[in-house]
């Protein structure tokens, strides 16, 4: 019975790492950083200075009425600022959207003019091998919140390996 019942503590721990891990490699992108979703942003070297993967999150932060969230379906309908055959369309304030698969996506703001003063963002989703564009930008601005995801993250993964190493003793 004892060891039935380390059996199922090693299968919880096992299956807690994993998630952890996968966790820690999702990372969540605040549209804009600071300023958010909003005209005064110059999105395209805010889009530089991230690496988005497969499993990553867009966060959109806005004032609802104000802007709102519209994915276009191609670079055609992004160039022109066309938001006549949008895919989807999110007026929240606070508009997640995952990423889950590889390849370009086209976000503008569906109020009238936005997308023309440049609220317009173009990523590219990377998979989770794939090596992204260098950073060579500085490092600072862009990447200290997943920093601290990640340390924390590992801070629980090592709490778990602890505990497996305590179950199999
Ligand atoms: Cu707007």
């Amino acid at each position: 019975m004892a060891m039935f019942c380390r059996g199922i503590v090693v299968v919880v721990v096992v299956i807690f790492v994993a998630v952890a891990t996968k966790e820690a490699l999702a990372k969540q992108h605040v549209v804009g950083g600071s300023q958010g979703w909003d005209a005064s942003v110059d999105f395209s070297s805010w889009e530089s200075s991230q690496t988005f993967r497969v499993g990553d999150q867009l966060v959109f932060k806005y004032t609802p009425g104000l802007h709102s969230v519209v994915e276009l379906a191609s670079e055609k309908e992004y160039t022109k600022c066309n938001i006549g055959n949008a895919l989807n369309s999110m007026n929240g304030g606070t508009s997640t959207v995952k990423l889950n698969k590889t390849g370009y996506r086209y976000f503008t703001c569906g109020t009238l003019g936005h997308c023309q003063e440049g609220m317009k963002l173009k990523i590219k989703t990377l998979a989770l091998n794939e090596s992204g564009p260098s950073t060579s930008t500085s490092p600072a601005s862009a990447s200290s919140a997943p920093i601290v995801l990640f340390s924390s993250t590992s801070m629980l993964i090592a709490i778990a390996m602890f505990l497996v190493l305590l179950v199999m003793v």
